[in-house]
C-alpha cells in the first residue's frame, strides 16, 4: 500500500532539542510542520546527555512559555573548580560575568518540549524514521519515511544529529571541517550518596577527569582515556580508581553504580554552509561539539531559535541563516578547543613528555582565572554563554 502523503510548511528530522525547540516556536506562530522520529517516545525521553543550560538558553526557552519546570526545578550554578598539582582554582563565573547555567537533564527538557507539543495537538510522529530527503531545489521538498508518511514540504529542516541522512543531503555543496582529538573521553553515569555541588574539571598527568552535577542522586563523570578505546577495558574498578586519583581533592561523593558507561570519540566539526535550496541544518546536524564546555545542546537551541524567526520573517531571513549562524558556531567551536588544550596533556605530545611543566603552566593559567579582572571576565563570558547575543534575523535587538 502506498505510504500517505502528508502535506506541510516544514518538515522537521530529528526530536532532540533543536527539532523541539523549532517545532513549538513554529507551532505557536501558526506555522504548520511535523516532527519526524526514528525512535520510540519512550527512548528519546530517557536519553541522557547534556546537563547544564545556559542563561541565553533558560531566557530563550521562557520567553516562549517553555522553560516553567526548568525554572522550578533546574539547579542555579555558576562557578566550577579546576584541580592541578593539589591546587583547587574556583572560577566564579557568574560573579564574573552576571550569567550562570541551570543544570537540569536534557532527557526532562526533551520530555517538557514534547509535552508543550502534545498540549498543541502537534505531538511528533515517533518510530518514524527519514530515509530519503528529495527535491529540494524544487517547487516543493519531499521527506521519504520507513514506515511513515511521505512528507511534502516547503522546508525541511535536519535536526537529525552527527549521524543524521540530512547533512548527507546538503553536500556536494557542503564543506565539512573537522578535527579528532587525539583522547577519546570515558563518559559516565553514577548513583551518589549526595548531590555534586558543581562541576570540577581534574588536570591530571593521567589524563583529564570531570565531574558534573545532574539530579540528587546521580552525577557524571568523565575521563579521558587513549583514542579507540574500549569499555572493556574499563570495568567499573579501574574507572573508580581512576575517579579517586584524578579527582583527589574534590570531595568526591560515594560512587555507587555506574549506570551507564559510554565511549565518547573526541570530534568536533562544522559543516558550511547550513542551508541548501529547501534543506537547512540545525544543532549536531550542522555542527558537532565535545562535550567539554557543556555547549552542544544550548548552540542547537540558538540554532532552532533563529532558524524560526527566520521561517516566520520569510524569505529574506533565510537566506541570511548561514551567515548568522556560523560566528557563534565557530566563536563556540574556538573556546570549546581552547578549554580542551586546558584540561589535558594528549599523549605523545610535548606536555606528555614533561607532565610536570606542563601542569605548572596551565596551573599559571588557571591562577589568573581566580583574579577578577579582563582575562577572567573573558572567559567566564565564554564559559557562560553569555557574552554576545547572536544578531537576530530582524536586525540588532533595540537596547
Ligand atoms: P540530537 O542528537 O539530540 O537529536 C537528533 C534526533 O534525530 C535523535 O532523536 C535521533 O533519533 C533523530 N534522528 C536521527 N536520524 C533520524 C532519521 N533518519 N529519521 C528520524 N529521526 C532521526 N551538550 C551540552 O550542551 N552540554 C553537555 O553537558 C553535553 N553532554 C553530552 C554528553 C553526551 C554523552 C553526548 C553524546 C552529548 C552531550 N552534549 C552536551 C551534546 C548534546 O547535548 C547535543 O549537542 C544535543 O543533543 C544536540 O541536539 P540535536 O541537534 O537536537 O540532536
Amino acid at each position: 500500500m502506498p505510504a500517505r502523503t502528508l502535506r506541510t510548511q516544514v518538515g522537521i528530522i530529528g526530536a532532540g532539542p533543536a527539532g523541539l525547540v523549532l517545532a513549538n516556536l513554529l507551532t505557536a506562530a501558526g506555522i504548520d510542520c511535523v516532527v519526524l522520529e526514528r525512535h520510540s517516545r519512550a527512548r528519546v525521553e530517557r536519553r541522557a546527555r547534556a546537563g547544564l543550560v545556559e542563561q541565553r538558553t533558560v531566557r530563550l526557552l521562557d520567553a516562549h512559555g517553555l522553560a516553567d519546570r526548568l525554572l522550578a526545578d533546574g539547579i542555579p550554578h555558576g562557578w566550577c573548580d579546576f584541580l592541578c598539582l593539589g591546587r583547587v582554582i574556583r572560577l566564579d563565573y557568574g560573579a564574573l560575568s552576571g550569567a550562570r547555567h541551570r543544570v537540569y537533564p536534557q532527557q526532562l527538557l526533551v520530555r517538557d518540549l514534547i509535552a508543550s507539543l502534545d498540549a498543541a495537538g502537534r505531538p511528533p510522529l515517533f518510530e518514524c524514521a527519514a530515509v530519503a530527503v528529495e527535491d529540494i531545489h524544487g517547487p516543493r521538498a519531499t521527506i521519504r519515511c520507513e514506515d511513515g508518511p511521505t512528507v511534502v514540504c516547503d522546508h525541511v529542516v535536519g535536526c537529525d544529529g552527527p549521524k543524521g541522512l540530512a547533512r548527507g543531503a546538503l553536500s556536494p555543496a557542503a564543506t565539512a571541517h573537522r578535527r579528532r582529538y587525539p583522547y577519546d573521553w570515558l563518559a559516565v553515569l553514577a548513583e551518589v550518596d549526595r548531590p555534586v555541588p558543581g562541576v570540577v574539571y581534574g588536570l591530571h598527568q593521567n589524563g583529564f577527569a570531570g565531574m558534573m552535577p545532574r539530579s540528587p542522586r546521580i552525577a557524571r563523570f568523565y575521563l579521558q582515556c587513549p583514542p579507540g578505546d574500549t569499555l572493556s577495558a574499563w570495568p567499573a574498578p579501574r574507572v573508580l580508581s581512576e575517579l579517586r586519583r584524578r579527582l583527589n581533592g574534590a570531595h568526591l561523593p560515594r560512587i555507587g553504580a555506574l549506570t551507564e558507561t559510554r565511549m565518547l570519540r573526541m570530534r568536533a566539526d562544522v559543516t558550511e554552509p547550513m542551508a541548501r535550496g529547501r534543506l537547512l541544518l540545525a544543532g549536531d546536524a550542522a555542527h558537532v561539539l565535545t562535550p567539554s564546555g557543556a555547549k552542544g545542546m544550548n548552540l542547537a537551541v540558538a540554532d532552532a531559535a533563529d532558524l524560526a524567526e527566520a521561517l516566520i520573517s520569510g524569505p529574506a531571513a533565510l537566506d541570511g541563516y548561514t551567515a548568522r549562524r556560523l560566528p557563534d558556531v565557530w566563536r563556540t567551536q574556538e573556546f570549546s578547543d581552547r578549554l580542551l588544550g586546558l584540561l589535558h596533556l594528549p599523549a605523545g605530545s610535548e606536555a606528555a613528555a614533561d607532565p610536570r611543566f606542563a601542569l605548572r603552566l596551565r596551573l599559571a593559567t588557571l591562577e589568573r582565572l581566580a583574579v577578577p579582572g579582563p582575562f577572567s571576565v573573558a572567559f567566564a563570558h565564554s564559559y557562560a554563554g553569555s557574552g554576545e547575543e547572536p544578531v537576530s534575523p530582524a536586525g540588532p535587538r533595540q537596547p
